[in-house]
């Protein structure tokens, strides 16, 4: 058992009360400008601004700090290429054969379909992976707690790092995603969480007219 250890809040920073207003709604006003993009451009991204995002991921709150995640930044062309492939074959058999229609109802908005064009021309393909449980190099395994959930914040922050460095992103989940294992060598006790595509927007990007649910809706305040 270790003992726990504590120092004093190193960094916390109060702020006015009016000063904190101006700072909520100033994030609001920027986060709100977010988009998922699907179109992207094929400009290179410099990786120092990927490391500092994915720095920012690593910060999350997460169970008992085992930090259970993992990263894999894909710029190569031919393992980008890999991916396409395999992420194509499976959407195709989801659109073509899985989805039931109830589904494919609710996705119809977004215009998505089987083409993933976008995993060969965004610069940056980040795969990420949860751990159910740490392996120690003895080969004894460590569990996670909450580890989906630690992985779920964790992306969170990272899409939100990445729009506050100014580029946007794509979350794609090609379904099932086992093949990112194998082309990554990735061992089987991380499991594909989700791709996301990072980069700047195509020239003539679009999205879809879509309106977020407003705070009435989303929120109860007793
Ligand atoms: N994985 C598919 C389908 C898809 C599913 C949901 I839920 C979305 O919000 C968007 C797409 C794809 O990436 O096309």
């Amino acid at each position: 058992m270790t003992h726990p250890k504590f120092i004093p809040l190193p960094a916390y920073r109060e702020y006015p009360v009016e000063e904190m207003k101006t700072r909520a709604a100033a994030f609001y006003a920027d986060i709100k400008r977010r988009r998922t993009v699907r179109d992207f451009s094929n400009r290179p991204v410099p990786r120092e601004i990927i490391e500092d995002c994915l720095r920012a991921a690593g910060t999350a709150p997460n169970g008992a700090n085992m930090q259970p995640w993992h990263f894999v930044v894909v710029s190569n062309p031919a393992i980008k290429r890999q991916i396409r492939l395999a992420a194509e074959e499976e959407e195709r058999d989801f659109y073509h054969h899985r989805a039931p229609q109830e589904w494919l109802d609710v996705l119809a908005p977004l215009g998505t379909d089987a083409h993933k064009p976008f995993l060969e021309t965004a610069p940056t393909l980040i795969a990420i992976f949860v751990q159910s449980y740490a392996l120690l190099p003895d080969g004894r395994k460590v569990k996670h707690y909450y580890a989906t959930e630690s992985v779920g914040i964790a992306t969170g922050i990272l899409i939100t790092a990445v729009h506050h460095a100014g580029l946007v992103s794509l979350t794609h989940t090609p379904s099932p995603m086992g093949f990112l294992n194998h082309i990554l060598g990735r061992p089987s006790h991380e499991r594909p969480f989700l791709l996301l595509v990072v980069g700047y927007p195509a020239e003539n990007a679009t999205v879809p007219d879509i309106i977020k649910k407003p705070l009435t809706e989303i929120a109860t305040f007793l």
